[in-house]
């Protein structure tokens, strides 16, 4: 049974913050959604896809998900990369929704069927200062959250990234046509994490799973120190220590420490990642669906992380949209070594304008049975809602030179 596409559209949306989608329907009538969105280089990908891809899509089989996959990767000289992979992430999403749709199935039969009943989701909590962000865990908690994120400021910083302070709530991107400018201080941040992240502990008991996140800001001297600082807190994990380019340094820091390593929501393929994960050097890959070229691309990860016993966990913030992950879900139920699941939760606008199916319950996920992804973009409460530049801060250190995200 073949399927040919006769239209591939990018909508531009901004409910509470701006979505890439894309659009793809069949000549039988089926519509197939994918998400495009790069986190303050939206246009760069809606620009990828309207101008390069959507027109190849264009008479082609939806039914053959890998081969339009292998298309688009293989078969372009310039690989890899955001941009491109996010691209051809959504083409892969939206052919997947199809191919559901087109079984009466949802995706998660589709990749083997259920391994587990239901996914651990780990959400966000911040506070400028501990009682603050004590309050902040335990709204989460009261929501039913048994993994949790805890991110704080640090003394005489004015704002750290991932933290809100005052009344704006924390939006990985804010408003404007220029990235905001922070003062970042890593050695204050040192001395901070640890008492902080020890107070959480004492204040949720053993039970609890704890996460943190140090944004890529460390040398891997640094690293090691905080990993070992945080044993007795007894982390999750410890995400994004270092940069990582240089990948070589994480087993420096994967040998002095036993805090459990997570890494990978900046990267796209699994050239990125495979000496991290056959060196034994993480615990967790954090790829995220879409970003890393879509669920055909993303298994693999997966598959190769679990020969390791590298726990799959991936990137799931409120700037990928419900089509991501609800994509991360579906392959999430069917993948025997999937860990965690991010889950930031989304304004209820975005809900509105996304109407999806899976559903957040007493600390887990299920991505629902409606065939396909479970997603459906509303398009006329889309439009009400036109790109606004937005960008995620930039950070100086203290004398003015640029530092690590
Ligand atoms: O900062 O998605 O683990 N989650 C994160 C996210 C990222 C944003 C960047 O766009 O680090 O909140
Ligand atoms: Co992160």
């Amino acid at each position: 049974m073949s399927s040919m596409i006769v239209a591939a559209e990018v909508i531009l949306t901004s409910p509470s913050r701006n979505f890439v989608t894309l659009k793809v329907t069949t000549d039988d009538g089926v519509v197939g959604w994918g998400d495009a969105t790069l986190n303050g280089r939206e246009l760069a990908v809606a620009s990828y896809l309207k101008d390069h891809l959507a027109p190849l899509l264009i008479g082609r089989d939806a039914q053959r998900v890998e081969d339009t996959w292998q298309y688009f990767y293989r078969g372009v000289y310039w690989r890899r990369g955001p941009v491109t992979m996010a691209a051809i992430g959504a083409v892969d999403l939206a052919l997947w929704d199809i191919k559901g749709k087109l079984a009466g199935q949802p995706v998660y039969q589709l990749l083997g069927g259920a391994v587990r009943m239901r996914i651990l989701a780990y959400t966000h909590a911040s506070g400028w200062d501990t009682p603050e962000l004590l309050d902040s865990v335990d709204e989460k908690l009261d929501r039913g959250f048994l993994a949790v994120r805890a991110q704080s400021g640090v003394p005489g910083l004015d704002t750290v990234y991932g933290v809100h302070h005052g009344e704006v709530s924390y939006e990985p991107a804010g408003r404007g046509k220029r990235p905001v400018e922070e003062t970042w201080d890593t050695a204050a941040y040192l001395r901070h994490a640890p008492t902080m992240l020890a107070a959480v502990r004492e204040h949720v008991g053993p039970e609890i799973a704890l996460l943190h996140d140090a944004h890529h800001r460390l040398t891997p001297n640094q690293a090691a120190r905080l990993g070992k600082a945080l044993e007795p807190v007894d982390l999750f994990w410890l995400e994004d220590v270092t940069p990582a380019e240089n990948q070589e340094v994480l087993r420096r820091v994967r040998e002095q420490t036993t805090t459990p390593l997570a890494i990978g929501e900046v990267f796209n393929t699994i050239w990125d990642c495979k000496d991290l994960i056959t060196g034994q050097y993480i615990d967790y890959i954090r790829t995220c669906v879409m970003h890393a070229g879509g669920i055909s691309h993303a298994r693999r990860i997966f598959d190769l992380a679990a020969l390791y016993q590298v726990g799959a966990a991936p990137h799931g913030p409120s700037d990928v949209s419900p089509i991501t992950l609800a994509a991360s879900l579906h392959l999430g139920l069917a993948t025997p070594n999937f860990a965690i699941q991010e889950f930031m939760g989304y304004e209820p606008i975005d809900d509105e304008v996304f109407r999806h199916d899976y559903t957040y319950k007493s600390g887990y996920l299920h991505p629902g049975d409606a065939p396909g992804l479970g997603v459906e973009l509303d398009e006329k409460l889309a439009a009400r809602y036109p790109y606004n530049p937005a960008y995620l801060p930039v950070a100086r250190k203290r004398d003015g030179t640029m530092t690590d995200w």
